[in-house]
């Protein structure tokens, strides 16, 4: 019976279907399986299938966001039980995300988001247009282990440099990984601005992320 449910929650991410991936969960839960088991055996099977098939050009950026969208969809509709059952997921890290000030860019930073909470991070997205300040407040107050930074302007670039820059004055440095990304940013900006991380896309920053927490 769960096997048969695991495969649907597959199909259901596959599809990008956020009502059927809902509806398979609280059929999960009538049943009494655990939801952790859910989300591993079934869900997480499908974002990796669509993940793969968009590194090789066989599925484009709907089906990931829809993938994405249903993933969240399934783990949102998962939680209640999980708390209630005192089994709550074990996250990979705490990700404190945010489209770097001037910028309002939103969709990759958003899709890098979906991905990395999908993937099991922690995501505090903190929207776009966020001041260098706010961002390193938040990432303080919840003990971040990365920071992501998406600019998408080659005027607001300069923005991830001054997180670092920030970081590193105020003795910071140490306590946090910082991973970049947008469209204009190459390897050579990370270089310079001495970033931990970086990714052209949203699949890669989820490799990336596993990578700076040791997951
Ligand atoms: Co704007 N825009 N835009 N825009 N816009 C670009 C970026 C631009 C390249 C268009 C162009 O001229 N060809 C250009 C920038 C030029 C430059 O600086 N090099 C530009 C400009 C000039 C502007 C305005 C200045 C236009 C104006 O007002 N005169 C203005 C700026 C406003 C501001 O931010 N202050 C502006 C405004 C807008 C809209 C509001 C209309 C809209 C954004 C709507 C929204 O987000 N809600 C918009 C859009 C849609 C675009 C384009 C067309 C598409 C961006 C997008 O969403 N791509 C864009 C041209 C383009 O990129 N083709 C353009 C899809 C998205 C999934 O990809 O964001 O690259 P992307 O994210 C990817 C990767 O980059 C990576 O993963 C994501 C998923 O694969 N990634 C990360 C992103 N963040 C990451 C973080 C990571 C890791 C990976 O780790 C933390």
């Amino acid at each position: 019976m769960s096997r048969e449910l695991y495969t649907k929650m597959s199909q259901s991410i596959v599809a990008g279907d956020c009502e059927a991936a809902a509806a398979l969960a609280q059929q999960a839960v009538a049943a009494g399986l655990d939801p952790l088991e859910a989300i591993t055996q079934g869900y997480v099977a499908g974002v990796n299938q669509v993940g793969e098939a968009f590194t090789n050009g066989e599925a484009f950026l709907p089906e990931l966001v829809m993938a994405g969208e249903a993933m969240k969809t399934a783990v949102a509709t998962l939680e209640p039980e999980m708390k209630r059952r005192g089994t709550e997921r074990k996250t990979l890290g705490k990700v404190v995300l945010a489209t770097v000030e001037g910028d309002i860019h939103e969709i990759g930073k958003s899709l890098v988001g979906t991905m990395l909470s999908a993937a099991g991070f922690e995501v505090f997205d903190l929207g776009v247009n966020v001041a260098t300040t706010k961002i390193i407040e938040k990432a303080q107050e919840v003990q971040a282990d990365i920071i992501g930074l998406s600019a998408l302007l080659t005027t607001t670039m300069v923005k991830q440099r001054e997180v670092i820059e920030t970081l590193n004055n105020a003795g910071l440095r140490q306590t946090v990984k910082v991973m970049v990304g947008g469209a204009p940013v190459t390897r050579d900006w990370v270089q310079q601005i001495g970033a931990d991380g970086y990714s052209e896309d949203a699949i890669g920053a989820v490799s990336v992320a596993k990578q700076l927490v040791g997951a």
